[in-house]
């Protein structure tokens, strides 16, 4: 099988394992950013016709957040590297990988943000946060503390950010270290906060790679597909743009894209 090439990259062509063509499912149906099986059709048919407007150009920003040690770099490194290093180095510098995707015949990347150490003193700077369009909270599925920290690290994330366009996903890592009861008994305590906070709930390990390309091959697409529906919502608006003015009861232009996103879960 060929590589792909897009004809609207300027780039070179997305690695072979990067293209995604259909809709990643998510870990458990209980707290899923939405349980559709696919793609809207709406977006399948604007990426047929190319429609997809700036999407094939746009980076959206994800940050990885989360108490020091629960895994965040060996996160990104396992999906980035495809490696873990189990000698533990915090993470110095700021530090992203770019990862660029070919989903549904567009070119879409993303930018991973990992923490630079900071989160030992709980002073991320605000740029670290601003501008992300997705939020990954992470916890250590053996250490109950960590994911009692997750609000805590929800809260600042969104202070920097418009919480009703955020996608937020909450990944509890180190799953080989934790034996079955130990793990159902910390996955149902996880369950509960991600669908209080309308987060996606996955539970990976780094070390052995269970879940960790199916956990970013679903933020990928997920932020993809809201990044469709919003050029297409914007489309619409500009070329009915007189009629709305006129007949709008809001008074408010941005009230339209500040409403609650379609895929909070449910
Ligand atoms: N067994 C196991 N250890 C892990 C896993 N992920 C990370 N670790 C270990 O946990 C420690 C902290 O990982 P790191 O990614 O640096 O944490 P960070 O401070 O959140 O970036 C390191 O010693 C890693 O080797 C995992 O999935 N399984
Ligand atoms: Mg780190």
């Amino acid at each position: 099988m060929s590589v792909r090439v897009s004809s609207r990259s300027a780039f070179p062509p997305v690695r072979r394992d990067r293209v995604i063509a259909q809709l990643p499912q998510s870990f458990r149906k209980e707290a899923a950013l939405h349980i559709e099986e696919d793609f809207s059709s709406k977006v399948r048919t604007a990426c047929q016709e190319q429609r997809t407007g700036t999407v094939g150009f746009k980076i959206s920003k994800v940050i990885v957040v989360g108490d020091l040690a629960v895994g965040k770099t060996c996160l990104i490194n396992r999906f980035c590297k495809d490696a873990f290093d189990k000698n533990y180095k915090a993470t110095i510098g700021v530090d992203f990988e770019m990862e660029r995707f070919e989903v549904l015949g567009v070119p879409f990347s993303l930018q991973l943000w990992d923490t630079a150490g900071q989160e030992r003193f709980k002073c991320i700077a605000s740029t670290y946060y601003r501008g992300a369009q997705v939020v990954i909270i992470v916890f250590d599925l053996n250490d109950i503390a960590s994911l009692g920290h997750a609000r805590q690290w929800l809260e600042d994330a969104l202070k920097e950010n418009d919480p009703t366009s955020v996608q937020l996903f909450l990944v509890g890592t180190k799953k080989d270290l934790s034996s079955p009861a130990q793990y159902s008994r910390i996955e149902q305590d996880a369950l509960k906060f991600a669908s209080e906070i309308c987060a996606e709930f996955w539970a990976v390990s780094s070390l052995t790679g269970e879940n960790v390309t199916e956990f970013f091959f679903r933020v990928a697409a997920l932020a993809f597909e809201t990044n469709v529906l919003a050029e297409l919502e914007k489309s619409g608006t500009r070329q009915i743009g007189d009629v709305v003015r006129i007949n709008s009861t809001s008074s408010d232009p941005l009230a339209a894209s500040k409403k609650k996103p379609s895929s909070c879960c449910q």
